[in-house]
């Protein structure tokens, strides 16, 4: 029998429990101050009775810290397209994110549009627990549901001159205030072909044990644990094969401070403040950062060759 040994940074089952089950708990022994808990949340904090939420934890992705409450990370987020305020929660109740279909488009074998129920069924969800630090260093631990980016490329069937993945978000200036300023919208993020193969890149549809609120990206955004946040963009609409690499969101708004890139490393400061440790959501205590946030061993042969990129901004 194969025993996998407990590497260091793991911890214990019981700490790392979606606050989603402990929540439901609540909400069926509590009454009123469940119901009271759930509806702080957000506006799809559904308990699904039915449905493909709560998925399978896929144990292979687990924590050395403990799960952030939902409390704490539900009403701290970045969602510019809703405002600059950390606490979105209430203007991101604007987003209608079902019904909810993206475009796969670019390079590929034939382009097509999929509801993301549809996508959904045909991928199949499991829950992974990730990391997720902020290029503004503050960090939270969360359990997202959702499948490998790998298979959304399956799907896609791209061409070999497929470089790149280029997500975007929706434009939408009545639903969403934010998308009223000078800013470049929509959204749009990228990664490499190679990038997007590791099994590490994730699509979120769902955290907690149920789908995504609407703060948090709904219907389905990306989760790159060893990149900045801001890689992870949200409420995505379009995925597009491309052969060029695309200009992002924020490199667009400041290339001297953000980049292509964007991979986590506490050695290399932003130009306005240090990276070496963060703010852990829900606690009064700072970490050490770890470069690729802790996740080198997956990924950081994917940039062997290409020391001479800004990779860590
Ligand atoms: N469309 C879109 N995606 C986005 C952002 C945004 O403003 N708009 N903010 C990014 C940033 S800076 C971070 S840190 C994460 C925040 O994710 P969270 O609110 O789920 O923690 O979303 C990223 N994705
Ligand atoms: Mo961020």
């Amino acid at each position: 029998m194969l025993i996998k040994r407990r590497r260091g940074w793991e911890i214990p089952e019981p700490l790392a429990t979606p606050e989603a089950v402990f929540l439901n708990r609540r909400a069926l022994l509590g009454g009123a101050a469940g119901l009271a808990a759930a509806s702080m949340l957000g506006s799809r904090g559904a308990w699904a009775a039915d449905g493909p939420y709560p998925a399978a934890r896929n144990g292979a992705y687990i924590l050395d810290r403990p799960v952030t409450p939902e409390r704490f990370s539900a009403d701290y987020n970045n969602f510019y397209e809703f405002g600059t305020s950390k606490s979105v929660l209430p203007a991101a109740d604007a987003l209608k994110a079902s019904p909810w279909t993206v475009k796969i488009e670019g390079l590929v074998d034939k382009p097509f549009e999929i509801g993301v129920e549809d996508l959904i069924r045909k991928v199949g969800l499991e829950e992974r627990l990730y990391r997720h630090r902020c290029v503004e260093a503050w960090s939270m631990s969360v359990p997202w549901t959702g499948f490998p980016l790998s298979k959304l490329v399956a799907l896609a069937k791209p061409a070999s001159g497929a470089k790149y993945v280029q997500f975007t978000t929706f434009l939408d200036r009545k639903m969403a205030p934010g998308q009223r300023t000078f800013y470049p919208w929509p959204y749009v993020e990228g990664v490499t072909m190679e990038e997007a193969a590791n099994d590490l890149a994730f699509v979120a549809t769902g955290i907690y044990g149920k789908p995504l609120p609407n703060q948090f990206g709904a219907p389905i955004r990306l989760a790159l644990p060893w990149k900045y946040g801001f890689k992870s963009i949200k409420s995505i609409v379009k995925v597009a094969f491309v052969a060029e690499r695309p200009k992002t969101f924020w490199e667009a708004l400041g290339p001297s401070e953000y980049g292509f890139w964007a991979n986590v490393n506490p050695a290399v400061p932003h130009p306005r403040w240090s990276q070496a440790s963060e703010r852990v959501l829900g606690t009064d205590g700072r970490v050490p950062t770890l470069i690729y946030n802790g996740y080198g061993a997956q990924v950081a042969g994917l940039y062997k060759g290409l020391e001479q990129e800004r990779l860590f901004v």
